[in-house]
């Protein structure tokens, strides 16, 4: 099965900062808080979208960053709440925690959501911290930083179109040149022993999933040559590109080429005759090929405008051919499994695990003697507190020594004096 895969980096947007205000009023001279919270960030959110078939969006754009809230304002306004940022992915995405390897959402049905990153809680202003004690508390909270992590998005692709043909009439030299899949090339027969697939890009920037599958000859429907299970896998394209090696060059007359495999297609399965079909005209660069193309057409009669010339060794015509495919598939609804049948059958999932609880903080020590704290919890107490107020300072102390930090510190033989850092943040030890 072939697998399109994409790291990506994911940011929930930080919440607003919460205010330190005070009411003002005349005849007052101090009045009560009057600082607002700041808004919530926005959550970076997932959503299939069934029109995309591919990742080949992610090649291009591979940061997303939600926006943050708004600070919180005087008078007691509170900061607005950013918008969540919805990002559209293919059904059949799962995405993976790029550090952790583990599973966060699996995606398969239109419309389905799934949160990658949370946006963080706004801080709260003043107003929230006064307590009879603390009437007029100088104490805000920035914002809660958002979540943020590198993850890596991975679709296990369905072919949109199948190329059939005889073998060695060029499948795989043309899905080589046009996507960034490399089957094996040769002039003998049944070179190609399973599908290949690859994405492929048009000039106008649609994608689709090409199939080279293997070879077709008569009798294919009763399990002659590579037989049954291919045919199977054309079943699930929604379109077949009919390829001809239209230079003849072991001796076939292509048009018979086309009656046989149309033959095959259809004593496989009544259904796979009225799958819209395009046709290519491989090898036109080798001698006779235009001679045998103005033939094959004449017999074609009205089907004649399906026909497109092209040469995958020169390169000549892909263009075309190429918008083409795209066009047909945009007019083709996708074709309903059966019941059973894989994607449907699987059950959607949509994937919260815990993450697994990590110690609140640890200590080193750096070379010059001072001692260093780390950890998720601490990191965010000190990123959600405001420095520009002496007292928001001092409930930060509190909140370490509430979190045993002082203690530690002391156990590891901290001294009144010593350096302590956190962050970009240095203090002295006080015992
Ligand atoms: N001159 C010329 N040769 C081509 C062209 N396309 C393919 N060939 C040659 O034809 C031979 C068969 O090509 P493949 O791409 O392996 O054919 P295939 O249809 O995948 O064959 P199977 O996998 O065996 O079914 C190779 O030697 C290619 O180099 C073309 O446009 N012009
Ligand atoms: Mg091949």
């Amino acid at each position: 099965m072939f697998v399109d895969q994409v790291k990506i980096y994911v940011k929930g947007g930080d919440g607003g900062n919460g205010m330190v205000a005070f009411r003002r009023e005349k005849y007052v001279p101090m009045g009560g808080p009057a600082g607002g919270d700041g808004g919530r960030g926005g959550d970076v959110i997932f959503e299939v979208d069934e029109g995309l078939r591919t990742l080949m969006d992610f090649r291009y754009k591979r940061h997303f960053k939600a926006d943050h809230g708004e600070n919180g304002m005087s008078k007691g306004k509170h900061g607005r709440g950013a918008e969540d940022m919805i990002v559209k992915v293919p059904p059949g995405t799962v995405v993976i925690d790029d550090d952790t390897k583990q599973t966060i959402a699996d995606l398969t049905r239109h419309g389905e959501r799934a949160v990658i990153a949370k946006g963080g809680r706004g801080g709260r202003g003043n107003i929230r911290f006064a307590t009879p004690a603390n009437p007029a508390p100088e104490i805000a909270e920035n914002g809660e930083p958002g979540q943020e992590r590198y993850i890596v998005l991975e679709l296990k692709l369905l072919a949109d179109v199948g190329l059939v043909g005889f073998p060695s009439v060029g499948k795989s030299t043309l899905l080589s040149v046009v996507s960034s899949a490399r089957p094996k090339i040769a002039e003998y027969h049944f070179t190609t022993l399973v599908p290949n697939l690859g994405v492929v890009e048009t000039e106008d920037g649609r994608s689709f999933v090409m199939a080279d599958l293997p070879g077709l000859i008569e009798g294919a429907h009763e399990g002659v040559g590579l037989g049954h299970q291919f045919l199977r896998h054309i079943e699930r394209t929604r379109v077949i590109v009919h390829v001809i090696d239209m230079a003849a060059v072991e001796g076939r007359d292509p048009y018979e080429d086309y009656l046989t495999i149309n033959k095959e297609l259809k004593a496989y399965h009544e259904r796979l005759s009225e799958r819209p079909q395009l046709i290519i005209a491989n090898k036109m660069d080798l001698p006779g090929a235009e001679e045998n193309l103005a033939a094959f057409k004449e017999k074609l009669g009205d089907d004649a405008a399906r026909v497109f010339p092209i040469s995958a060794v020169t390169r000549k015509g892909l263009r075309d051919v190429l918008f083409a495919i795209a066009d047909l598939l945009d007019e083709t609804p996708a074709f309903p499994l059966h019941a059973g049948e894989e994607p449907d059958a699987e059950p959607s999932r949509v994937l919260y695990k815990h993450e697994k609880e990590k110690a609140d903080f640890t200590i080193t020590r750096d070379p010059d003697g001072s001692f260093v704290i780390h950890g998720e919890k601490v990191e965010k107490l000190f990123k959600m507190t405001n420095f520009s107020h002496d007292e928001s300072v001092r409930r930060f102390a509190r909140q370490l020594r509430g979190m045993g930090i002082d203690d530690a510190l002391r156990a590891r033989g901290a001294k009144n004096g010593d350096t302590v850092r956190l962050l970009d943040f240095e203090f002295e030890f006080v015992d």
